[in-house]
């Protein structure tokens, strides 16, 4: 890339991503985005949180942890994961959000593909949208985005959430997914977005082998390299149980070693379920960056 050809800091100086009434630094130490899935259904902690008072009590747990902002979610997009109506996803997140924003002392991130959701997420104290559909999926998220002026993650898949793992393939994943971000934010731009405001997810897990999957994470300084803050999700994925063995559980020191391969690499962000040790992960991994 030819860095005179961008507005965009090199991605190692620290800038701050105005979230509504927050502000949060990318480009300094990996921050950590804790997951809290409202849903009945999600692989790793479906059910666990569909009652509200849980959700509350789980988002200020993960803030108590060290979670610099919250993502909560009210639908699975596990591989096969049904499409859930907007009125239900709506009926899961909004009292949370509505709960939480006037409390958290950390950002409210709302994980969504429905236009609808993420506007009213929004109204009601969200102020990151993490759409795993990078605007692509609903037509008028790109509005949504561009009039709230929220930040925006763009997350690649290749297919849907009921399809993508039925034979994902790719001639060269990385290249692919990279080109692809590529053209989602320019995508974004186009439909109003600020360029400042776009954050990119190259989708682990999402119409991925386990093989493309690492690749991906092997290749996290080359999503660095495009100058946008790069989000990972690793968090207990299958590639982890693909290389280790065990189910969603046993997948706490394959999650650490992900993330602590993407904070070394430059990623802005981790989404992730065990908030106090991936804090301690990108923290350590920190200290050695900074160490003179
Ligand atoms: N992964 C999941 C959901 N949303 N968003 C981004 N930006 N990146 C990710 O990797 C990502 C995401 C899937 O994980 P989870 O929310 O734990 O499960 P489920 O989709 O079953 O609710």
């Amino acid at each position: 890339m030819n860095p005179a050809a961008s507005p965009r800091p090199p991605h190692n100086v620290p800038r701050p991503l105005a979230c509504g009434r927050f502000q949060l630094m990318v480009g300094g130490r990996t921050l950590v985005m804790g997951i809290l899935n409202v849903t009945p259904d999600s692989f790793s902690d479906g059910g666990r949180y569909l009652d509200p008072s849980a959700a509350c009590a789980r988002a200020r747990a993960m803030v108590d942890e060290g979670a610099d902002l919250i993502d909560i979610g009210g639908e699975s997009t596990r591989p096969g994961a049904a499409p859930v109506p907007a009125g239900e996803e709506l009926r899961r997140v909004l009292p949370v959000i509505r709960a939480l924003a006037p409390i958290l002392p950390v950002p409210i991130s709302v994980d969504t593909r429905k236009a609808v959701v993420a506007r009213e997420a929004v109204a009601a104290g969200a102020s990151l949208i993490n759409d795993v559909t990078a605007l692509t999926g609903d037509p008028d998220m790109g509005d949504v985005v561009a009039r709230t002026g929220a930040p925006v993650i763009l997350m690649h898949m290749q297919g849907t959430p009921e399809t993508m793992q039925q034979g994902p393939r790719y001639a060269d994943v990385v290249t692919e997914v990279t080109g692809w971000l590529r053209e989602a934010a320019a995508g974004a731009q186009a439909r109003g977005v600020a360029e400042a405001q776009i954050l990119i997810d190259p989708g682990i897990g999402f119409g991925k082998r386990p093989g493309h999957n690492l690749q991906l994470l092997r290749a996290v300084d080359r999503f660095v390299a495009t100058g946008y803050p790069v989000v990972v999700g690793p968090s207990r994925k299958s590639v982890i149980g693909a290389v280790l063995g065990g189910g969603p559980d046993e997948r706490l020191m394959g999650t650490a070693a992900a993330v602590a391969w993407a904070a070394s690499a430059g990623a802005a962000m981790v989404r992730v379920h065990d908030v106090r040790a991936m804090r301690q992960v990108v923290e350590m991994i920190e200290a050695v960056r900074r160490a003179a």
